[in-house]
């Protein structure tokens, strides 16, 4: 959209929406505020164009935005009223931040002439929010001109997507989106991409042409289709085993012959000896954090025994953590692109059969020992037999997660965009609204949210939210929610019994009928408490015209897909308890 030198003069809150809609947002998620309702009223007079969800807590918007952001790569746009809804936002502006996600949070903000009173809800957001390297957002501004508005979105456009893309923050002043401007809004922004150095390209084929185990992880956001199409093309030609990092399972095709497994939580034991044993780790886009090092132990901090080169956009992140012997500064698009012109030796390398290994081992993996009566990773296969191969799938934080992480095959990123919206942050609660918003965003596709007993209930309000706007309803895409509950905050549980085995305290949950709440929210339910009973509920979840949620009731005993609550204690009683 070009800019017009002059625009009308309107208030400054249609003058925000309009510079939304320049940026390419159709969709924004919030909860209104009497502190922006001017904005509000551009969104009614832009309602052609863009549209405000009404979500029922602020964390679930916020989480929406989020996903929408991991959704598009673009920003994802999330509104609340000042204080007590930005401080219920904040948990998305978190995940956002960890999982370096794009994302714009707009505060509706006091009056001016009230401002440091501490007047009514008044927070001030540069302090809460301020930027850090350790922090909610990448940037908080505060618009105090309405004429400057258009220049404050586009610079938290830019702010959110170049570089390692992130959460900004916007405080709007509610006597400031009244007040009338004629100031045009700005073209939509695209990100400046920064590309590989020459030199370090050189040096990075020297450096596996020395390599005798090498192993890659791809990870981190930035990424597109063509982007993981040419990453797939370099590992081919390298013949190079690929992992991928926590929760960016999505980023290379989990069929393919090089496809090595998710370096995670409950990783493949198999997988994590094979990382301690590379002698080269190419990191291509993650950040390296805790999850996906195993505790900063199969990539020991700060000088890995491994030689570490390290790819990201990012440059503060490139010697944050580790001293990697080599380090490019580049965008995923471009960094991709660079490495699959790396021209490698003809016919076999050494490591093909370590290559062919890694996958065999992760195939192997994918085996499980049956489990009575309901078997989650036949849940898990079940879904992935039946559901679209687009289809995305969502979930929060919790040991339920585990399974849906071991055992189902995502493709790689396509032109659809992700099928796998998952906090790396580990924020209970993600699951629910990231589906709703993927379902709202992508009607066409199908989106499976698979939750905990506790994950769901901290932002199961939004199934309101997903009736309200029709998700999942009526067209070719279906939204489905599977519960697990197993009565505990089991993740929790499961550290209780390594740690003080026996002694079970806060962790124990009572719950509710989950199919009878579903229904009282406009959604269809089923009740699963055997293996059999799994795919015909799941089959007529899929066939059905209205979202369903699945109540599955798994004995508590099951800790994870490797081990049980009674193994977990007995070892640590063997050990000895505190
Ligand atoms: C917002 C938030 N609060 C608390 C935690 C700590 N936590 C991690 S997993 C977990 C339990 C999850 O329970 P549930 O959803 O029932 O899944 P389960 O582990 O039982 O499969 C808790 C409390 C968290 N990660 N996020
Ligand atoms: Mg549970």
């Amino acid at each position: 959209m070009s800019t017009t030198e002059h625009a009308p003069d309107r208030p400054a809150g249609h003058a925000l929406v309009e510079a939304l809609i320049a940026q390419g947002i159709a969709t924004v998620f919030g909860v209104p505020g009497e502190s922006f309702l001017a904005a509000l009223d551009g969104f009614h007079e832009h309602r052609d164009r863009i549209r405000f969800i009404a979500c029922r807590q602020e964390g679930g918007a916020a989480f929406m935005a989020e996903a929408q952001g991991k959704l598009s790569g673009r920003p994802g746009v999330c509104f609340v009223t000042r204080g007590p809804g930005a401080t219920n936002a904040s948990i998305g502006l978190h995940t956002a931040f960890q999982d370096s996600t794009p994302m714009l949070l707009l505060i509706g903000q006091v009056a001016s002439n009230q401002r440091d009173r501490e007047a009514f809800q008044e927070l001030d957001y540069r302090q809460v929010f301020g930027p850090g390297t350790l922090g909610f957002a990448k940037w908080v501004g505060e618009v105090h001109d309405p004429d400057r508005l258009p220049e404050y979105v586009a610079r938290a456009f830019h702010t959110a997507l170049q570089g390692r893309p992130g959460p900004v923050v916007l405080v709007l002043p509610e006597d400031m989106l009244s007040a009338h401007t004629a100031a045009p809004v700005l073209p939509r922004v695209e990100p400046a991409q920064a590309w590989p150095a020459p030199g370090a390209l050189r040096e990075l084929r020297e450096r596996l042409l020395a390599a005798t185990q090498p192993f890659v992880i791809v990870g981190g956001s930035g990424w597109t289709a063509s982007a993981c199409e040419a990453m797939q093309r370099f590992a081919e030609s390298w013949q190079l085993p690929v992992g991928c990092a926590f929760r960016f399972q999505d980023l290379f095709d989990n069929r393919h012959p090089n496809y090595a497994g998710d370096v995670g939580i409950g990783i493949n034991p198999k997988l994590a000896q094979r990382v301690r044993d590379a002698d080269l780790i190419v990191a291509v886009g993650p950040r390296l954090g805790e999850m996906t090092t195993g505790g900063y132990t199969l990539l020991e901090a700060p000088r890995p025994r491994q030689t570490l080169v390290h790819i990201h956009a990012g440059p503060e992140e490139l010697g944050r953590v580790y001293a990697a012997d080599l380090m490019l500064q580049s965008s995923m698009a471009c960094a991709a692109k660079a490495l699959e012109t790396l021209a490698a030796p003809p016919g076999p390398l050494p490591w093909r059969d370590w290559t062919a290994a890694a996958h065999a081992d992760y195939e192997a993996n994918l085996e499980a020992l049956p489990v009575e009566p309901l078997d989650l990773a036949v849940v898990i296969k079940t879904i992935q037999r039946l559901a679209p191969p687009d289809s995305i799938l969502t979930n929060g934080a919790g040991n339920y997660s585990g399974w849906l992480h071991r055992y189902y095959r995502h493709p790689a990123l396509q032109h659809g965009g992700r099928t796998q919206l998952a906090p790396t942050a580990g924020a209970m609660g993600y699951g629910v609204p990231a589906a709703v918003a993927a379902s709202l965003l992508y009607p066409e596709r199908t989106v499976i949210n698979l939750a905990g007993d506790g994950d769901f209930l901290m932002t199961g309000q939004e199934l309101a939210t997903a009736t309200g706007y029709g998700a999942g309803m009526g067209g070719r895409g279906k939204l489905i929610s599977i519960v697990v509950d197993n009565a505990t905050y089991g993740t929790i549980r499961m550290h209780q019994e390594r740690e003080y085995p026996g002694r079970v305290s806060g962790s124990d949950l009572f719950n509710p009928d989950f199919a009878a709440l579903a229904r009282a929210y406009g959604w269809r339910a089923h009740s699963v408490e055997s293996t059999a009973q799994f795919e015909p509920a799941f089959a007529a979840a899929l066939a059905d015209e209205r979202p369903n949620l699945l109540h599955l009731k798994l004995d508590a005993e099951v800790s994870t897909s490797r081990t049980t609550l009674s193994a977990i204690r007995r070892i640590a009683q063997a050990r000895g308890s505190r």
